[in-house]
């Protein structure tokens, strides 16, 4: 009898449920303010401020209040946008590292107060609250600890400012949902008029703990964001993903915001991770933070949107996406345009849960209670799971789906409320009567989303293999995803050659060089384009079959590199790396080697400025942060044409570009690091280039 009973149980279909217990949680576990958080899982990051309008992504303290004066500025065409692209909230920079305060704090002159915006009388920061009202989003603030324009930054004094700044932003604007502290601490500054670098002591100058508790005073309900949380955590990177193991506790009392080795060392999370402190992965969706009328061609592809939701999102990590805010005060069309199209793209991927209410069954369930049975994972109750019986680790459930199905995504959910368990898993699909193992992964968290080619299973099985303490799965879903065709991938030698490669095979390609739309009626793409011109490129990709397009991207190029050599100022031929028009060779120097080169153009030729692209490898060391460009014109009598500072290069290392304020003509050109991050003895430099147009 008692056999009987127990696999009527095991089949899932009734039990009484009483007598059976839920879990213990496995420490450490979320905060109800904290799985709030997690759910709301995409939101914005809205960057605007003075560097607006002095087209820097940092800028120095010392740019007059007056040149802030948007012509349009509409924070309900910011939050409408965000709206319709699914977001859930949004973050604005209030303060930026800069100082200059978007709301007329009565702490500082340095504010929209002393601007020509609404003749001095304008509010952002009230403007977006009232927007985020209206439409339905939460609302976060970022405000710089660091700040370049105040006397006291750097003594103690300042703590009170930023206190004070603090209880103006959280007392005036409403419910506020996370407070973002940025790791960015100290260096040079105006400083109120003292123009000198201030070193703080990252560990001890701002006296979290006071300034922590401040905050949950005066809003009990926000999340605290830092490298160091105490709430969420930073991702470790700009790019906007997190990691395939991702933990969501942390060992927190080892962190400390700015730490130079925390992308390295703590920004996965750890499995023995004392605290619960989730990621948030940000990115902006276009290369700066701030709005830059260069960029107006570099928003993100559609593909590389979608790459950054499943590698955030699908990575046990939420995603927060910035969109800069422009001159005029508005999101740019370009971005709103992209923006448009991940919604669509996500509604079309996710449109169909092909695993709810699905036939399951699993290898063991905990007490045989129909409470913790296998269908508990497919129900579309985020409340109810999946659960085997404590120290059953190694489980199975199986997914049936009774005829062959076309997929290619798989969903899955912890029940995290009960702590973060999953340690490694797999994924296996029954094809054809064959049983096949489509992914092995190792961390699940709050959500992971594999991503993988159509298959046709008439069953799934999701295999626990290892965890911390018995599996919770409170969330399965499956999905087929419509494929799309990704924009061709264009490079140029140093030759001046330009090719196209197809993102997939069999796909055609078109474009233009004249500025106009390219389509199927454009010069179709045979064989590398010859120009040692500027070029401006816009081509896309088609499926000739099912005549499926890609997006069109254009690509500008400037002049090719072809004349150009690199030599020891005593003409020694030195590697090219740093000028073949690959962003992913180095040139691997030191400050000191970096002294004795130059670069000859081949031919005089004039030129408005230079770009620099760091090295594209994962850790930081080796960037140049501030730099010195000089220019020749006979490779022996140099002047100094710019000189400055590389903003944000260790966390967010694009190709930066610097224009000067007026034309110069040059045979001859040299960039010198004079601060480089990390270790001194080491730069890497993937490419130096010059703009002429
Ligand atoms: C960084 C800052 O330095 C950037 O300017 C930007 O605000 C980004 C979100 O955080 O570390």
């Amino acid at each position: 009898m008692f056999i009987l009973v127990m696999s009527f149980y095991a089949c899932g279909l009734q039990t009484p449920s009483t007598t059976v217990a839920p879990p213990e949680p496995v420490l450490p576990i979320p905060t109800t303010q904290q799985m709030e958080w997690q759910e709301m899982e995409f939101y914005g990051f809205i960057h605007f401020s003075i560097n607006t309008f002095t087209d820097e992504e940092w800028s120095y303290g010392d740019s007059s209040p007056e040149l802030f004066n948007p012509s349009e500025l509409d924070a309900r065409q910011w939050a409408r946008i965000a709206k319709e692209a699914g977001m859930k909230g949004l973050i604005l920079t209030n303060k930026h590292h800069d100082g200059f305060c978007l709301w007329p704090s009565k702490y500082t002159e340095y504010s929209v107060k002393n601007s020509p915006w609404k003749n001095g009388k304008g509010d952002v920061v009230k403007e977006l609250a009232e927007a985020c009202r209206e439409y339905g989003l939460k609302m976060g603030i970022y405000l710089s600890p660091w700040d370049r324009n105040h006397a006291d930054y750097g003594k103690p004094k300042y703590i009170d400012y930023f206190r004070n700044q603090l209880t103006e932003v959280l007392t005036n604007y409403g419910d506020i949902f996370e407070v973002w502290f940025d790791g960015a601490n100290g260096g040079d500054g105006y400083y109120g008029g003292a123009k000198e670098v201030r070193t703080v002591d990252k560990k001890s100058y701002y006296d979290w703990d006071n300034t922590i508790a401040l905050i949950r005073k005066l809003q009990p309900n926000a999340i605290l964001f830092s490298d160091a949380g105490p709430d969420v955590r930073w991702v470790g990177n700009e790019h906007g993903y997190s990691y395939k193991t991702t933990w969501s506790p942390l060992l927190k009392d080892s962190v400390y915001g700015g730490m130079l080795d925390y992308n390295e060392k703590y920004s996965m999370g750890q499995e023995n991770g004392t605290h619960w402190v989730p990621a948030e992965s940000d990115v902006s969706i276009r290369p700066g933070w701030y709005y830059h009328a260069s960029e107006d061609n570099k928003v993100k592809t559609l593909e590389e949107l979608l790459n950054i939701y499943y590698k955030s999102i699908g990575r046990n990590s939420t995603l927060l996406l910035n969109l800069p805010v422009d001159r005029r005060g508005l999101v740019h069309e370009n971005d709103e345009k992209q923006l448009k199209k991940l919604t669509a793209q996500l509604k079309q991927d996710f449109a169909n849960n092909l695993a709810l209410n699905t036939k399951t069954s699993a290898s063991q369930v905990r007490g045989n209670a129909s409470t913790y049975q296998s269908g508990r994972a497919v129900d579309g109750d985020k409340n109810t799971y999946w659960a085997t019986d404590d120290g059953v680790i190694a489980a199975s459930i199986t997914l049936d789906f009774e005829t062959p199905t076309l997929v290619n995504r798989f969903l899955v959910q912890e029940y995290i409320p009960l702590g973060q368990r999953v340690k490694q898993f797999s994924l296996e699909a029954e094809i054809d009567g064959r049983w096949q193992t489509i992914d092995h992964q190792t961390t699940i968290g709050y959500k992971r989303i594999l991503r993988f080619d159509d298959i046709m299973a008439t069953r799934i099985r999701l295999n626990i293999e290892d965890a911390k303490a018995n599996p919770l799965i409170s969330n399965i879903e499956v999905y087929h995803a419509p494929l799309i065709v990704d924009v061709p991938y264009v490079i140029r030698d140093k030759q001046g050659r330009v090719s196209l490669i197809a993102p997939a095979e069999g796909l055609d390609m078109y474009y233009t060089l004249d500025g106009n739309g390219p389509t199927t009626g454009s010069s179709k793409y045979y064989q590398p384009l010859m120009s040692t011109n500027p070029v401006v490129l816009k081509t896309f990709s088609i499926d000739p079959e099912t005549q499926r397009q890609s997006e069109v991207i254009t690509k500008h190029f400037d002049i090719s590199k072809n004349l150009w050599k690199i030599t020891t100022q005593n003409g020694v031929p030195l590697p090219e790396t740093a000028i073949d028009e690959n962003p992913l060779s180095d040139w691997e120097t030191n400050k000191q080697e970096l002294v004795d080169y130059k670069i000859d153009l081949g031919e005089i030729i004039t030129i408005n400025g230079f770009t620099y692209t760091p090295t594209q490898g994962r850790w930081v060391s080796g960037l140049i942060s501030h730099y010195s460009f000089y220019g020749s014109t006979d490779g022996e009598n140099w002047k100094k044409i710019a000189k400055g500072e590389f903003s944000n290069i260790a966390a967010n290392p694009v190709q930066q570009t610097i224009k000067f304020d007026k034309p110069v003509s040059l045979k001859y050109i040299r960039l010198i690091a004079d601060k480089v991050i990390g270790a001194q003895n080491q730069v890497r430099i993937a490419e130096i280039g010059v703009i002429t147009e």
